[in-house]
Order: C-alpha cells, then sequence, then structure tokens
C-alpha cells in the first residue's frame, strides 16, 4: 500500500473557515481531541481514555503536551504507558492513552463486530489537522488541493461513505483491518465530501444506528501526501485509510470482549463458561479466555524480602487498553475489612508501548501483625 501518515480536513466545496462547529447531525464532535505537539488528533472514548493512531508521535518522553478536547486543554496522565491495541496477529496502527482530569463526557459507542455494519455506510469525520492550500488541478475528470500550513490546522468535521469489502493493510510493521473512504464528487452532500491532511492521524471515523453515534475507525493514513485528490472516477480519486474498530473494541470494552469470545455482549459478569473459576469479569481483566480453562491467569500470592524488609505479594496479569475497568489492590488483617493498598509494583513482563498485558508484581510490607491478605479488585467503571 502507499502508506502516509494522515495528518486535517479539506472539504470538496468548503472553505477553511467552514465546518468548525459541531454538525446539525449530531455526530460526537466534543469528543474528538486534538493531539499536541506534535499535531495529531484522537478520539476521547471516556473514563479519561484517548485512542490515537499508534504512529502518532507523542512528543518528548512519548508525552503529548497539549491535549485537547472540547475546548479545554488537559495534560497527559504519565503513570500510564501509552498502550498499543494487538489482537492475535495483528499489529494495530492505534493506541489508548490517559488524561488527567474529567471533560464530563459519556462513554462513546463503538461499533460492534457483527452487530454494526460499517462498510458502504455514510459516515461523519471529526479531526484537527490543516486545511486547505491551492487548488493545483481542476479537469473534467479530477480536482485537487494543495495542503496548507499548520495555521490551519483545527478542528473541523466532514462526511464521507465508507466503501464495501474486506480490506486487511499490512505495511510499516502493522497489519490490520481497514476501512476506506475515496474522495467521491459524485457523494450525496459532495460539499461536505471530506479529505485527510497531515495532523488527522487517529482522527475519528462516526456512523450513526438509529440515531445513536458509534465510533468506527481510526485514520491512519492517506493515499496521497502534500495533496488530495476529488474525484468521480474511483481511478482518480485520494483515499484515506481506517483502524476497522470493529475488530478491536473487544479490546476495549467489556460488552464488545463478551460479543466476542462469548457470542452474548450482556453474558452476566459472574459467569465462569469454562469452569476454571474466573469469572467473565476478572477473564476480561487479567487477559484470560472465558472459553478455555486458563486458571493460571489467576492472581498469584507470595513473599518477597528485599533489603531486609519483609513483603506479601500479589502477581496478576493486566490488559492494559481495557478502558472500562479499575484494576486495584487491597490489603486486610482479617479477610473481612479491605483497604487500598500503598504497593510498590514491579512489572515482570510488559513495560513498553508495543507490549499490552503486562504482568505485574505488587509489593506491600508484610508489617508486624499476624498475618495480612492481599487481593486485586476489578470494578467496572
Ligand atoms: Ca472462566
Ligand atoms: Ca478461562
Amino acid at each position: 500500500m502507499g502508506s502516509t501518515p494522515a495528518h486535517a480536513l479539506i472539504l470538496y466545496g468548503r472553505t477553511n473557515a467552514e465546518n468548525l462547529t459541531p454538525p446539525a447531525s449530531g455526530a460526537p464532535w466534543a469528543h474528538g481531541t486534538r493531539v499536541g505537539a506534535p499535531n495529531a488528533s484522537g478520539v476521547y472514548l471516556g473514563n479519561g481514555y484517548v485512542i490515537t493512531a499508534n504512529h502518532v508521535d507523542m512528543g518528548v518522553g512519548n508525552v503529548s503536551t497539549t491535549i485537547v478536547i472540547n475546548n479545554v486543554t488537559y495534560t497527559q496522565n504519565t503513570a500510564f504507558t501509552p498502550c498499543r491495541l494487538s489482537s492475535g496477529n495483528h499489529v494495530v496502527d492505534a493506541k489508548v492513552f490517559r488524561i488527567n482530569g474529567d471533560p464530563g463526557l459519556p462513554v462513546l459507542p463503538i461499533a460492534m463486530n457483527g452487530v454494526h455494519t460499517d462498510t458502504s455506510k455514510n459516515c461523519t469525520i471529526i479531526a484537527w489537522g490543516v486545511g486547505k492550500g491551492n487548488l493545483t488541478s481542476n479537469t473534467s475528470a479530477n480536482t485537487t488541493w494543495s495542503w496548507n500550513g499548520v495555521s490551519t490546522q483545527v478542528q473541523r468535521w466532514g462526511t464521507n461513505r465508507t466503501e464495501p469489502g474486506n480490506l486487511t493493510l499490512s505495511g510499516g510493521g502493522y497489519q490490520y483491518n481497514a476501512l476506506l473512504a475515496s474522495q467521491d464528487i459524485l457523494a450525496s452532500s459532495p460539499n461536505d465530501e471530506a479529505a485527510m491532511t497531515i495532523g488527522d492521524s487517529g482522527g475519528g471515523l462516526f456512523i450513526s444506528y438509529n440515531g445513536t453515534w458509534r465510533l468506527a475507525g481510526i485514520a491512519t493514513d492517506v493515499s496521497t501526501f502534500g495533496a488530495s485528490t476529488f474525484s468521480g472516477n474511483p481511478m482518480f480519486a485520494g483515499s484515506t485509510r481506517f483502524v476497522r474498530l470493529a475488530h478491536y473494541a473487544h479490546l476495549l470494552r467489556f460488552d464488545h470482549w463478551r460479543n466476542h469470545h462469548l457470542g452474548n455482549a450482556t453474558a452476566p459478569y459472574t459467569g465462569d463458561n469454562d469452569s476454571d473459576g474466573l469469572p467473565n469479569l476478572l477473564e476480561y481483566a487479567f487477559d484470560g479466555n472465558p472459553a478455555l480453562a486458563d486458571a493460571n491467569r489467576a492472581p498469584v500470592g507470595g513473599f518477597d524480602t528485599v533489603l531486609g524488609i519483609d513483603y506479601v505479594t500479589v502477581t496478576y496479569w493486566h490488559r492494559r487498553t481495557t478502558t472500562d475497568i479499575a484494576l486495584t489492590v487491597e490489603e486486610s488483617t482479617d479477610a473481612v475489612t479491605w483497604s487500598p493498598a500503598t504497593v510498590t509494583p514491579v512489572v515482570l513482563v510488559g513495560n513498553s508501548t508495543d507490549i499490552p498485558v503486562w504482568r505485574i508484581k505488587a509489593r506491600v510490607p508484610a508489617g508486624s501483625g499476624p498475618r495480612k491478605l492481599l487481593r486485586v479488585k476489578v470494578t467496572l467503571l
């Protein structure tokens, strides 16, 4: 594939001063996120998590210095290492990171695989990239605009339509299912027809299902760099590729995970189909398989002595792309009253963006009492 990072929207029939306010369609404009600087886009998922393209440069130290959501600037939560999505042998050009603070926005629905058709659908794209530059070509077959400078970078929306068919993209170290949107001047709303530019990487593609807007794609790359061509002829029209999020949302959300593994998005939290003693919610948090007896995913207790200090420990797996649970270590002396423990975590497996499942040992000083108990508590947000 011709792979070039997508970085804002160019609209076929509009100026850079248009489509800068929430669209009348109700598409989730407030969730559009600026990831700067360097400049790119993202989508606010809820619960303090933002999703963007994995290839987006977060900046020095993997930290974005300017995150703008709904006109408010946030800082990145540096206690959470940004975490890439991967599933089976698919290495996906998408990652999640966390912010400090609460934008007060609801959890954004995501298209569910096998439930919400995402191909051949009208969509709205929201992102922060540069706008239109000069008209560089205008023939009977196609119309091309160059991309403008960073001073035109702003949050903008446009529309498009996803192409039919299954598309798997490979290249640049990535492989993933993708959605494709091409720049068609014969579209139903040609003036709002959107092409993506530099700064749009990580922007969201949204589809409305019976009035509910769902995130369906994360922008990853464009067919041509530096200029965008609109055409009524597919041979000439440029295009943008998106991570097809329905195929990976089971890494992000418990209902999608249940749908993916159990064929039932509302399977009980406490269900234990594989009789391995781990209920569904814990299988999700610890990256277990709810259809395979894999009790080795359960937390394990132990003892450590470090520099003469005795610790009790609990070692557990954590799928870090989960955006709808909180995981805390609690301690007790009587197994009746539990309180949050002050832990020293040690990452045994993971500790990088590219390893989405970490194995973590949490140490708590044993103290002088007769006993101390630890547990890992998983709360669905
Ligand atoms: Ca189980
Ligand atoms: Ca299991």
